[in-house]
This record gives structure tokens, C-alpha cells and sequence, in this order.
């Protein structure tokens, strides 16, 4: 509960965030915009069909279990879950720091391996991050029977530091990135790309991409400064001072979940066939969003991947974001994706007559597109509907 209240003074921006005095953490399925007394009105309305505590728990467990989970119930059938648990093992397998370490990284090497058509795709360990962010705070997973118009704290990066959970969540990260670190040889060193997309200043998804104090357009390394943490002798830590865990900052993890993974492949398995969204501007969306693909067959609907963009409420007015602001998603059509239709096989899914692809915010399904872009076929630019919504570009791609 905050014992002050919070003034949300981002320039131009229309004080969402504000908190009043008293105001308590929220978090999926309720909705905690209070800033302006129209988000009041909305948060009140929204709120007042969860005043049941456990019944709110138990709709936020199952939230998170779906985003975890490769498979998910909805009416009594078996569709695509969230995949969080798997993102988490694939980023294990990720090779090198530079795609490990974030998503801008990861998004143009994707990209690259579905173009070419050969190679295996990565994941960073920003997107199973931001997922979660999401579960925590404001979307159900897509196709499911969840709550629509969650705004929790932890699904916007603006307040997500006012929940608990927060440190929990991160404390988890910090595990996974030292359990890659030992896996791949790097407990005492990192290797950064330079020049590759992700490696500077600019590149990072807002708010934390686009480093504080750093110009834009700068090169990251190992000793740039992490403003706003200063060490003792007054100068500020770089990530050279905090590789190590142990040796550097004296901690060190417990036995847990993921660390007894097969020993890494050289050939992680990729999909067959991907479907892109290229071109997304963050800075027409505000808040977090969702990026869906759906397959229908025969008029049945079926979720086939969802990429969670953890995204600031008002990114046009970040200063330090106005670069790459581009948002791409690569989503696997799952090879067992029959068996998540029913009455379907793998022949079905193999003809399935079209794709969509949906973009979500915490309160509208920005875009809706029930195409039929075949195999192969070129890129092309869809257009929404309506000027402040991003044009972005729908393909399906395959990778021998
Ligand atoms: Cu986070």
C-alpha cells in the first residue's frame, strides 16, 4: 500500500499512472489505472465484479499456469498456452550473450533465419521476462476463457516496481541469466557483438533499453556506466563489476528448476513454418501488448503463439526512445498443432486456410486481420484502421 501518493509527471502525458495515497498493489484479473477519473471510473466498474479475494487468486494462478504452459483448457479442449516454460528453456540454449541478453538482439537474428529460411531461431531472456510481466499484471493468454481489461501493476514497466512480486520476478531472472552463464562458459566474462542491432544506446525496447546518461546511438559495452548505481569510490558501476555472482557480488543460487537441462545442441529444433509481424511501431501503442497468431481450418479458430510486448504507456514522449522502435514477432505454427484442433490432423493443419494475426492492448484488440496469405507468398503491408494504429507486415515463412 502506498503510503504516499505517486504523481505520474512524465511530460505531456496524461498522468495514467498517478496513484493515490492508500492506493494497494493490483494485479490480473483487476484493474488498477487510476490516474484520471475516467481510468477511476474504469478501474471501479471493471473492479467491481472481483471482490472475492480467493476467487482472484485463483483466477491469477491459473493465468500464470496458462502463460507457463505449452497446452491450456478451454472448454473442455486442449489449445495453445502461453509457452513461458519453454521460452525459458529455449533461451537456455541460446548461444551467445549479445542474442541471450535482449529481444532487439533476438528479433533481428529471427528475422534473418526466417528470410534465409535455414538456421535455428533464438530466444532472449527478455521475452519469457516481459510474458510474465503481463500474466502478473493485466492479459490472459489468447483463445482462452480469461479476463479481459486487467491493468495491473506489474503488466506496465511504469509501475511495475510497486508490486512485491517485481523482485521475486526478477530474482528469477538474475537466476536464469547465471544458470546460461555456467552453461555456456561465462560465469567470469561476457562477449558483446558490437555493431549488431541491440548493442547500443538506442536500440533497447523502452524504458530500460535506452541507456540513462548514455547519448543515443552509443555503442554499450562491459564498462558502460550503469547510471543511476554508484559504487563506493563514487564512480558508477559498469557490468564488469557484476559478471561473477559469487566472486563479484557474493550470492549465489540454490538447486532449482531448469538447471538439470540436457547439455546444449548444436542444432536447437526450429519450426517449419513461422509466422512474421514485421514493422509494429511501439510508439503508436500505449501500455503493453500482445502479438497473436491464430490458424483456422474447417472455421475452427485455434491460438497458435502469443509474443507479449512489455511496453511503456507513452513512448512517443520518451526521449531516449524515439529510435527502433520497431517491434517484430516470430511466432512457430507448432508441429503438434493438430492434436490442439479438435477432429484435426496433421494434414488439416498443414491446409489450413488462413492465419490471422491480433494485436491486444489492455483494453482493445487493435487489429484484426483474417487474411489468407498462403505459403511463400510475399510479405505484405496490412493496413489498419485507423491513423494512430500501427501498419505492420504479415508473413508466413518456412525454414527447410
Ligand atoms: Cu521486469
Amino acid at each position: 500500500m502506498l503510503s504516499v501518493g505517486v504523481d505520474d509527471r512524465v511530460a505531456g502525458d496524461d498522468s495514467v499512472y498517478s496513484k493515490p495515497k492508500g492506493y494497494q498493489t493490483v494485479r490480473y484479473p483487476k484493474a488498477g489505472l487510476a490516474g484520471t477519473a475516467d481510468a477511476q471510473r474504469q478501474s471501479g466498474e471493471h473492479n467491481a465484479d472481483f471482490t472475492d479475494y480467493t476467487r482472484d487468486v485463483r483466477l491469477l494462478n491459473q493465468n500464470i499456469i496458462n502463460w507457463l504452459g505449452d497446452t491450456m483448457t478451454v472448454a473442455g479442449k486442449q489449445v495453445a498456452g502461453g509457452k513461458v516454460a519453454e521460452m525459458y528453456r529455449r533461451c537456455l540454449e541460446t548461444t551467445t550473450y549479445t542474442l541471450f541478453s535482449n529481444k532487439t538482439s533476438e528479433g533481428n537474428w529471427n528475422d534473418d533465419v526466417t528470410q534465409q529460411g535455414r538456421g535455428s531461431m533464438v530466444a532472449a531472456l527478455e521475452t519469457p521476462h516481459d510474458a510474465i510481466h503481463v500474466a502478473v499484471g493485466s492479459f490472459d493468454v489468447p483463445g482462452g476463457d480469461g479476463v479481459e481489461g486487467a491493468s495491473g501493476d506489474m503488466g506496465e514497466p511504469d509501475t511495475a516496481g510497486f508490486d512485491p512480486i517485481f523482485y521475486f520476478h526478477h530474482c528469477f531472472i538474475d537466476r536464469v541469466f547465471w544458470l546460461w552463464q555456467q552453461r555456456h562458459g561465462f560465469t567470469d566474462h561476457l562477449d558483446i557483438d558490437a555493431g549488431y542491432p541491440g548493442t547500443n544506446s538506442s536500440d533497447g525496447k523502452p524504458p530500460q533499453g535506452a541507456t540513462p546518461g548514455i547519448d543515443l546511438n552509443t555503442p554499450l559495452d562491459l564498462n558502460t556506466p550503469l547510471y543511476p548505481f554508484i559504487k563506493a569510490d563514487g564512480k558508477p558501476y559498469t557490468s564488469a563489476d557484476c559478471i561473477n555472482i559469487e566472486t563479484d557480488l557474493g550470492y549465489t543460487y540454490g538447486p532449482g528448476s531448469l538447471q538439470d537441462l540436457p547439455a546444449p545442441t548444436s542444432h536447437a529444433a526450429s519450426p517449419r513454418r513461422v509466422i512474421a509481424a514485421t514493422g509494429i511501431n511501439r510508439a503508436n501503442i500505449h501500455g503493453s501488448f500482445l502479438v497473436s497468431a491464430f490458424g483456422t481450418s474447417n472455421g475452427q479458430r485455434v491460438h497458435l503463439g502469443t509474443k507479449a510486448e512489455f511496453n511503456r504507456w507513452d513512448v512517443d514522449r520518451c526521449e531516449n526512445c524515439k529510435t527502433h522502435q520497431e517491434v517484430k514477432a516470430f511466432i512457430a505454427v507448432p508441429a503438434p498443432a493438430a492434436s490442439l484442433m479438435a477432429a484435426a490432423s496433421e494434414e488439416m493443419l498443414d491446409e489450413m486456410s488462413s492465419y490471422a494475426l491480433e494485436l491486444r492492448t489492455h483494453d482493445r484488440v487493435i487489429h484484426s486481420d483474417e487474411s489468407h496469405p498462403q505459403r511463400g507468398a510475399e510479405s505484405r503491408a496490412i493496413q489498419t484502421d485507423s491513423s494512430d494504429q500501427p501498419d505492420f507486415r504479415f508473413e508466413i515463412r518456412e525454414i527447410q
